[in-house]
């Protein structure tokens, strides 16, 4: 066994299964593990890396910053917060916004700004607010936001969860509208599924969602902590529906691959309802997220990395289609968020994922039968043929191993 792997065995709790690889250096599209073995990401961290490992910019943004100022705390003004948050207003067309590390901190923010608007400004009685999300959500790992995840898994042995949460089918419109009650304060959504196996609702789904909120005076905040910054083909998943919600939350990508950054976007009457020492952060707007969080920003938009994954993502799914391979069930996504799922009579994508890697493509399975197929942006045509003619190579490899049982 390698020793690597025994010394993560031997002291880290074990809330993962990872992939037999020891990963060691990461540049653009590429990684390399300890042996020297070079693979092409197809997952970029959970779409955290959508700008590619160590972008040349980003990392020289990071390492001037942590020259100068790194964390000083929001007890003091520094001159990175500012322009970072303008910038992401600019590009989201959010009033104000609350800067953050993780996701789940975003969404912890945005579901305490939900509440608080509706008590202070809809007129909810206290303690009454409810908040809606959908089931097969994925919105993080802390206790409020698992109390309504519909993924026993998520909520086993971690109850009891707090109380004002109601889960609805996904893409359902009529269950949106039967569970909109005066107490509602906020309807919480991916506009596409990550967690639940790259899932997209029907067609006009988030515009009548968006419509029926504003009928009912209720948030219609997005987590885009995994869709935004252009994963599926546009800045905002919700562009593609011209939704403009009330309440934004963005992540992962949003610290170019290199450090947590989030944020909760929203109106200014959403916004306005923290007063000083209501949230925070120890590290939530440090100087140095900040600094990379702009030129996040920045690059995304001058190396057109939306555009990017739209055009890359229709050329990989058009690829893949033509792939006819007896094992795959569907094949789904919207610009580089793409999901291949398999039948589970036939495969597991685990061991798909585990097939792949010896070919030189790391991915990682979501539930039992999907194939994650998210690579950074910046990937070019050239990769996506090399990777596609190795994921041909597999299925057919497997497909022979299985017709002969
Ligand atoms: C894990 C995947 C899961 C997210 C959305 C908030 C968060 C996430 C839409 C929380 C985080 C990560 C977490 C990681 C696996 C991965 C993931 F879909 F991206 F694959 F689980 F759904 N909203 N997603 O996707 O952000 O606090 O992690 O920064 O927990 O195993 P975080």
């Amino acid at each position: 066994m390698n020793k690597t792997i025994e010394l993560e065995n031997r002291y880290a709790a074990k809330n993962y299964l990872p992939l037999p690889v020891v990963l060691t250096r990461g540049e653009g599209v590429y990684v390399w593990d300890d042996a020297g073995n070079k693979y092409l990401d197809m997952m970029s961290a959970y779409s955290a890396v959508s700008h590619g490992h160590s972008h040349p910019r980003l990392v020289k943004a990071l390492k001037d910053q942590a020259d100068k100022l790194a964390i000083c705390s929001r007890a003091f003004h520094t001159d990175k917060l500012g322009p970072m948050l303008k910038r992401a207003c600019e590009l989201t067309g959010m009033d104000m916004a609350l800067p953050m590390n993780t996701g789940a901190e975003g969404v912890e923010t945005a579901l305490k700004a939900a509440r608080k608007w509706g008590y202070r400004v809809k007129g909810i009685p206290a303690g009454h607010a409810e908040i809606i999300a959908c089931e097969g959500n994925f919105h993080g790992r802390t206790i409020a936001i698992v109390g309504m995840s519909s993924e026993t898994q998520y909520q086993d042995g971690f109850g009891p969860f707090p109380a004002g949460f109601k889960v609805i089918p996904y893409g359902d419109v009529a269950a949106l509208e039967k569970a909109i009650t005066k107490n509602t304060a906020a309807f919480l959504v991916e506009p596409i599924q990550g967690e639940a196996g790259i899932r997209i609702p029907p067609a006009g789904y988030l515009a009548k969602c968006a419509e029926l909120c504003k009928k009912h005076n209720v948030l219609l905040i997005c987590d885009e902590i995994q869709t935004g910054l252009g994963r599926t083909g546009k800045l905002l998943a919700c562009q593609h529906e011209n939704v403009k919600p009330d309440g934004l939350i963005l992540g992962k990508a949003l610290g170019g691959g290199l450090l947590p950054v989030s944020m909760f976007l929203a109106r200014k009457d959403v916004m306005g309802v923290f007063t000083p020492g209501d949230h925070g952060s120890t590290f939530g707007g440090n100087p140095l997220a900040s600094a990379v969080g702009l030129e996040a920003l920045n690059v995304l938009i001058e190396e057109k990395l939306s555009e990017r994954s739209a055009e890359m993502g229709t050329y990989l799914l058009d690829k893949l289609h033509t792939l006819k391979s007896p094992l795959i069930k569907d094949l789904r996504g919207k610009g580089l968020f793409i999901g291949i799922e398999f039948d589970p009579r036939k495969v597991s994508a685990r061991s798909v994922c585990e097939q792949l890697m010896p070919h030189g493509i790391l991915s990682k399975e979501t539930h039992e039968t999907v194939v994650r197929l998210a690579p950074p942006l910046v990937i070019t045509r050239e990769q996506i043929d090399w990777a596609v003619e190795r994921i041909d190579l597999v299925l057919r490899e497997m497909g022979k191993l299985r017709a002969t049982g």
